[in-house]
């Protein structure tokens, strides 16, 4: 149940991060299965109310820190469309002046430090985003986004436990999809449910349904009250599911999603977050379904021409492949 009155603003807030990043995968989809874009892409849809209801509750100069699945988080934080595509067909207006790619995507002007390829590699750059925001006497705080995955590797209970120590201003979001890549997650998890391992580093762990745009959002205000007001880390397990495969064109090479019933897909399909946070809006009467309809043609829009701007840029010079590269 709701239990934050959500005013229209800010529904409709979330409903354009959950859209934007809708409308964004579902193209980088097409395209990569039509062959034009390089590299591999993990996709988020279906996970969109996390980044969306995380972000709806932060501040434009807080941090947030991503993962190999994570043009949700940067477009959900503010990321622009058009350096984001050109990232991800290689061309040199990229982001990364296309070197990157889909997995190293940056904003510092927007506080998202990165994506990351190594998974919970992240985590612990989230607690030196905290740390720095404690000396600088700021009142920032750090979101790590990560998956159950990652919850399993050393990294994530390092962070953990000093940003518990230091009660530094770290929200620890868990994405937890129910596997790392086609690995049930409770095949290599000691728990139901990730949130429990808050008790082992003394900090408070909330489960949230992950496919709730609004559900997230609540449990994020409170996370980032606590972290602002100086009473240190939170972690948060966002229960979801992954649309998709484990990367997109995984059907082609496997041959369907062999690990995973056909059940369990459609759970996945009926749980979608971008029909929840519409019926939020709709039957609360904080908009209706032809202004919600306005927002999705006018951001299909923003995706096309980020599409002609990509296609339109040139590709990077072979004399700049050693700049930019600290080594
Ligand atoms: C340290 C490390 N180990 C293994 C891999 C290969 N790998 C890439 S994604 C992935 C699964 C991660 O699962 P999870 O953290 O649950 O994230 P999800 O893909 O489900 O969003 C693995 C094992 C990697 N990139 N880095
Ligand atoms: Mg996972």
């Amino acid at each position: 149940m709701l239990t934050l009155a959500v005013q229209t603003d800010k529904a409709l807030d979330i409903f354009t991060r959950v859209i934007r990043i809708r409308r964004f995968e579902e193209r980088i989809a097409t395209l990569f299965n039509q062959g034009q874009l390089p590299g591999v892409v993990h996709l988020y849809i279906g996970e969109e109310a996390i980044a969306s209801g995380v972000c709806a509750a932060l501040r434009d100069d807080d941090y947030i820190v991503s993962t190999h699945r994570g043009h949700g988080h940067v477009v959900a934080k503010g990321g622009d469309f058009n350096r984001m595509m050109a990232e991800l067909f290689g061309k040199a207006t990229g982001y990364c002046k296309g070197k990157g790619g889909s997995q190293h995507i940056a904003d510092f002007e927007i506080g998202m430090l990165g994506a990351c390829g190594i998974v919970g590699g992240g985590i612990p750059i989230a607690v030196g985003a905290g740390f720095s925001a404690r000396y600088r006497e700021t009142d920032q705080v750090a979101v790590s986004f990560f998956g159950d995955g990652a919850s399993n590797e050393g990294s994530f209970h390092e962070s953990l436990n000093l940003a518990s120590v230091w009660k530094l201003p770290v929200i620890f979001v868990c994405e937890n999809n129910g596997y790392g890549e086609f690995t049930p997650t409770s095949k290599v998890t000691s728990v139901t449910n990730i949130a429990d391992r808050s008790a082992g580093y003394g900090m408070p762990g909330i489960v949230v349904d992950g496919t709730d745009p609004i559900a997230v959002y609540e449990v994020a205000v409170k996370a980032v009250a606590r972290a602002r007001r100086g009473e240190g880390p939170t972690l948060i397990e966002a229960k979801t599911h992954r649309r998709g495969g484990h990367s997109e064109g995984e059907n082609a090479f496997l041959g369907g999603q062999k690990y995973r019933s056909a059940a369990e897909e459609a759970e996945a399909r009926a749980q979608d977050p971008l029909l929840k946070i519409r019926a939020y809006i709709v039957e609360n009467r904080l908009a209706t379904a032809e202004k919600l309809d306005a927002i999705d043609r006018e951001i299909s829009q923003a995706v096309d021409a980020a599409v002609t701007f990509a296609r339109n840029s040139p590709d990077p010079e072979p004399s700049a492949v050693f700049e930019d590269v600290w080594a």
